[in-house]
């Protein structure tokens, strides 16, 4: 009798392991058939968002704007504009004179020479004028408000 007992338990312990092993395969196999047909229309969209959302910000939340400034003939193209703060502004040189950037009491930029560029970023307000450092008839302005 004890013997068939034991018997009895094994069988039973080894049907149970059989069929707990079973659950797991099948559900193992479930989870990945429902992976394969959500990941790629979930994650898709998503993808894009992100992309699209990285090329407008340089950092944090708040989407940061560059505004350009041709330099061309002589002359800032446009000379006078008005942005909001943390606007970047930026000054490419387009024709083979070099020029310079003198923002007045705020900063200077290196010699610009035909296709270099400039970049300054205004984070506060105010009306800022600035020159060519080469040039001083060439002049724009830049209003912060
Ligand atoms: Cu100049």
């Amino acid at each position: 009798m004890g013997g068939m007992n034991i018997n009895k338990k094994a069988n039973v312990v080894i049907l149970a392991s059989l069929i707990l092993f079973g659950i797991l395969i099948l559900g193992c196999i479930g989870k990945e058939t429902q992976k394969a047909q959500s990941v790629t229309p979930q994650n898709l969209p998503q993808d894009n968002e992100s992309l699209t959302y990285g090329n407008k910000t340089s950092s944090g939340a708040e989407s940061i704007e560059t505004i350009e400034i041709k330099i061309k003939n002589f002359q800032f193209l446009p000379s006078v504009i008005t942005i909001r703060p943390n606007t970047i502004v930026k000054w490419t040189n387009e024709e083979s004179v070099p020029h310079n950037i003198v923002i007045i009491n705020v900063t200077e930029s290196q010699t610009l020479r035909n296709g270099d560029v400039f970049e300054y970023k205004f984070e506060i307000k105010g009306t800022y004028e600035y020159h060519c450092g080469i040039h001083p008839s060439m002049r724009g302005k830049i209003i912060v408000e």
